[in-house]
């Protein structure tokens, strides 16, 4: 089996049949209650079939346009509507862009996210937006972006670019959103993800586990990622990371039991077996143990570098001292 695949289509037809886009909630739930050792075999041998377990991929993220976002998106340090948020920046010069994708190429990153603290992309920004995939590109890594909805026009100008993946998370179920996220609705994620499919661009989607989410939450945002066909090539799961000034009651949540944490990895990979789910923010709380577990339960791609988009990372290299000891390797 190849060690990576780029779209459904390279999926042998016996590997095929295991891809299902009409798991029920229930079924999804069960699968978080199966005994934890027979769960993560489960995962572990799809995961198998699909990818090499010793391989994993690195990103590296970049906050391109930081702070001042009119959304109120309860667990974000970046939102306008919480206090002591971080400063709006302007969009970054292409210069310090190149710059940065060049350390993360140069420190072994394989795909360059670029993230802004927006609802949407305006449509003058586009020009300047356009000329960071190319540069990106040209540096020979893939490129992502993540900009909060986008347009069918704006979604074809930036695959004609050569974007390669749009980072566009659920976040939560669609049931919990509204506790979370007012100013927009869970349709509207759903409808930029769909844009994506519709021109071609890879998605990348999936949420955030620590918002006081309950167990059938997390079973029905996995529901949600699955439903998508073809399922999202890139799959974040993210544990909260508390930012000061952010709602209390999100903060008080994010003790996340690190078993629970590792279940939602396990689920997700039985899901969405041919997707990379990636280990995503949350790691500096998380222990090499944990995420080793984590791994083994499908994980195989990771945010690589010092920096997450406004919080701190686990270090690039105390990352590479853990894949040398478990004997992953990148490419
Ligand atoms: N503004 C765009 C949007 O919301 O789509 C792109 C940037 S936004 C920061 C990207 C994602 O980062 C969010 O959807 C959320 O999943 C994740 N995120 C933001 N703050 C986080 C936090 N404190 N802990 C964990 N994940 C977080
Ligand atoms: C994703 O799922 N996680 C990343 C990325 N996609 C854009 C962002 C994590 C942000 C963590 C908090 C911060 O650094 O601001
Ligand atoms: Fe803005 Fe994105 Fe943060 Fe929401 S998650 S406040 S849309 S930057």
């Amino acid at each position: 089996m190849a060690d990576i695949l780029e779209t459904e289509q390279d999926i042998p037809d016996k590997e095929a049949d295991l891809l299902r886009y009409d798991r029920s909630k229930e079924e999804s739930l069960a699968l978080f209650e199966l005994p934890f050792m027979g769960l993560l075999h489960q995962a572990h041998s799809l995961h198998c079939r699909f990818f090499d377990p010793n391989q994993i991929q690195l990103s590296t993220l970049l906050s391109i346009k930081s702070g001042g976002c009119s959304e109120d998106c309860g667990y974000c340090s970046q939102s306008s509507h919480h206090s002591g948020g971080v400063k709006e920046t302007g969009l970054m010069n292409l210069t310090a862009v190149k710059e940065a994708a060049e350390k993360a190429k140069n420190l072994g990153a394989g795909r360059f996210c670029m993230g802004a603290a927006w609802r949407n992309p305006n449509d003058e920004d586009m020009p300047h937006l356009l000329e960071m995939v190319r540069t990106v590109k040209e540096l020979g890594l893939e490129t992502c972006m993540t900009l909060g909805m986008l347009s069918d026009e704006q979604t074809t100008q930036l695959r004609d670019a050569g974007l390669d993946y749009y980072n566009h998370n659920v976040d939560t179920s669609e049931e919990y959103y509204s506790k979370v996220v007012s100013t927009r609705s869970y349709q509207d994620r759903i409808k930029t993800l769909k844009g994506l499919q519709r021109h071609d661009i890879k998605v990348c989607t999936g949420g955030i586990i620590g918002l006081g989410e309950t167990v059938e939450d997390r079973a029905s945002m996995l529901c949600t990622l699955a439903a998508l066909e073809p399922h999202p090539q890139s799959v974040p799961i993210n544990m909260l990371v508390p930012v000061e000034g952010t709602p209390s009651a999100l903060n008080l949540a994010a003790r996340v039991d690190p078993f629970d944490f590792v279940r939602t990895i396990a689920v997700a990979k039985i899901m969405m077996p041919a997707s990379r789910i990636r280990l995503s923010a949350g790691r500096t709380r998380m222990s090499q143990e944990m995420q080793a577990l984590c791994f083994y339960a499908g994980a195989n791609s990771i945010f690589y570098g010092d920096k997450l988009l406004t919080t701190d990372n686990q270090d690039a290299e105390s990352d590479r001292e853990l894949l040398a000891k478990l004997g992953m390797h990148s490419t």
